[in-house]
């Protein structure tokens, strides 16, 4: 008699709020539940994946639950959890708040993944059909080898309606970023360093699914770097081109990638569409604050270098450094629009667990709310230097409303029509008029559901005082004293780049 495949229900909870995930080209596929899933369909595991901003969970009883945890949605994915244990089926859960946090995470779940699913997945799930699962498991940093890879994922990628995404399928070759922003939670969770997939494999697979599927409207590389490491780069672009992969994509980049014309002109010939650039504040000071390298006087000059290869610019822009004061959203975004910037993505400065951002904060007494459904980056959780939290957020809706205000839609739809092809205009102003209507009325809830416990906290100000790439382990460490399953060695990381612009 044949036996039962153990089966595992995946879970990507919705967060309560409007935002960025519900902006025209800014919805994914959940690529963590995507790599979680291939790696237990290794083990003999049938998955089912669950993105909970479109989806009802199941009736169906899983043999086991995995919820992927960011800090926005925390909350819901413990409600979750508690429901799923309270009918007796075990939960796993992983992702970058679970691993600054796994003494808070482990208080609604049977385990605890830190860091990254491949190196211990394959205990878990044999702990969970022994019935012995145990706490902290540890997952330390593999060479990207060990990553499934598209042709893993291609089959769980088309169980998602294509209709729903775009860009319709996400692609990661590199994991870990040089630089050492304080208010980053990367370098927290994947490493200080860059950890490549063989870029002549990343494109023979590309090439294979493109084909395949037909889908040539929307690829995004998830790098969180994508110009970091300029040979690698370079080697996957000239394979991209060679293999002719016919897609249209996008990257998010440091600036400094278009100090290379050369690069730039090789991403348009693969097919670049978009960069997606962190610029975060036009003031130099408020970039020192953040130890980020960025120079605001040298923004117009290279974006318009973009722009010449006919790549648009989507630039972030966060607000509420101790440097920002009333005028700083009105500055922003009229600066924003004389250099030409396409697409913007505002922020309010958020102490994401686990960074140094949290820790300055934390260490002045300066941080006031820890709901973290309320971690959102449109809510102020700590009380800002030149500003009041309510200004702050007051600034960061009417930002977002100038920006994307009828008046100046049009005038930069025009300038596309000049300076890209129709295509390419028609598809920005769909972008522009989607964020326009998303973040017209930021729709987030402010009344307390949750406070994270204080031992929790006091835990968590320690993890987030380290060193990016011990924070994980030694948050591992206070809950089970070291104790924990799974490799002691992290793979190399490379490098950390220092003092270049990022
Ligand atoms: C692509 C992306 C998006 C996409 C959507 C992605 C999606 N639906 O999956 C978009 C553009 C919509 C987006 C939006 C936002 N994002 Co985002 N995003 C990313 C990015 C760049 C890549 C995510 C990814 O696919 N990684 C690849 C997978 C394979 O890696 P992974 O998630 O770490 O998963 C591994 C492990 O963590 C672990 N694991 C993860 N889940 C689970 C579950 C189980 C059961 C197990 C066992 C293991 C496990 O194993 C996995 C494999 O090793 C990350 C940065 C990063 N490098 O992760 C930021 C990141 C996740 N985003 C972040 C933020 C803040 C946001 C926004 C809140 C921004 C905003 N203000 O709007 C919104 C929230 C949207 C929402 N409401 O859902 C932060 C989260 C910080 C935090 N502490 O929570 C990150 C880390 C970026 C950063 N600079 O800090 N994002
Ligand atoms: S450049 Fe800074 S913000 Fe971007 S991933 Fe690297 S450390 Fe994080």
């Amino acid at each position: 008699m044949a036996t039962r495949r153990p089966t595992m229900l995946l879970i990507l909870p919705r967060s309560e709020i409007n935002g960025l995930h519900r902006v025209f080209g800014h919805r994914f596929v959940p690529l963590a539940l995507m790599t979680v899933g291939a790696l237990a369909e290794r083990e003999g595991w049938d998955v089912t994946i669950v993105d909970e901003t479109y989806d009802d969970l199941p009736d169906e009883r899983p043999d086991l639950v995995g919820i992927t945890v960011w800090t926005l949605f925390a909350t819901r994915a413990y409600r979750i959890a508690d429901a799923y244990r309270a009918r007796g089926v075990p939960v796993v859960l992983g992702g970058v708040h679970a691993s600054m946090l796994p003494g808070e995470a482990l208080r609604h779940a049977d385990a605890v993944v830190v860091g990254e699913a491949e190196a211990v997945l394959a205990e878990v799930l044999a702990d969970a059909r022994a019935g012995t699962l145990r706490g902290i498991y540890r997952g330390n940093w593999q060479p990207m080898e060990a990553s499934p890879t598209l042709d893993d994922m291609s089959h769980l990628y088309d169980r998602f309606p294509p209709w729903r995404y775009w860009p319709q399928y996400s692609v990661q070759t590199t994991r870990g970023c040089r630089f050492n922003c304080d208010y980053c939670s990367v370098i927290r969770i994947n490493g200080r360093g860059a950890r490549h997939h063989n870029p002549h494999d990343v494109i023979a697979q590309l090439k294979r699914r493109t084909e395949r599927n037909r889908l040539t409207a929307g690829l995004m590389f998830t790098d969180d770097d994508f110009g970091s490491d300029l040979d690698y780069t370079t080697e996957l672009l000239e394979a991209m081109v060679a293999a002719e992969v016919k897609v249209a994509w996008t990257a998010q980049s440091s600036i400094g990638i278009a100090r290379h014309p050369e690069l730039l002109a090789l991403a348009r010939r693969a097919g670049c569409s978009v960069l997606f650039l962190g610029l975060e504040s036009i003031t130099r000071e408020s970039l020192l604050e953040a130890n980020k390298k960025n120079r605001p006087s040298e923004y117009a000059e290279l974006i318009g270098r973009i722009h010449d290869e006919g790549i648009a610019v989507e630039g972030a822009f966060i607000f509420g450094f101790d440097h920002d004061g009333p005028s700083v959203f009105a500055d922003t975004i009229d600066f924003a629009d004389e250099i030409g910037i396409d697409l913007t993505f505002l922020n309010i400065l958020t102490p994401a667990p686990g960074t140094a951002t949290f820790a300055r904060l934390w260490d002045q007494g300066r941080i006031v709310d820890f709901d973290w459904s309320h971690y959102t980056g449109y809510q102020a959780v700590f009380e800002p230097e030149l500003l009041t939290r309510a200004q702050l957020e007051a600034g960061l809706r009417s930002a977002y409303r100038d920006f994307y205000a009828r008046g100046r839609r049009t005038r930069r739809f025009r300038r596309h029509l000049r300076q890209l092809s129709p295509d390419m205009a028609a598809v920005l102003a769909a972008i522009n008029w989607s964020f326009g209507r998303e973040f017209h009325d930021i729709r987030v809830a402010s009344e307390p559901t949750y406070a994270a416990p204080q031992v929790e906290l006091e835990r968590l100000a320690r993890t987030s005082r380290a060193d990016a790439n011990d924070a994980i382990w030694l948050a591992a460490d206070q809950v089970d004293g070291g104790a924990g399953h799974g490799h002691s060695t992290p793979v190399a990381l490379g490098r950390p780049r220092a003092g270049s612009a990022a």
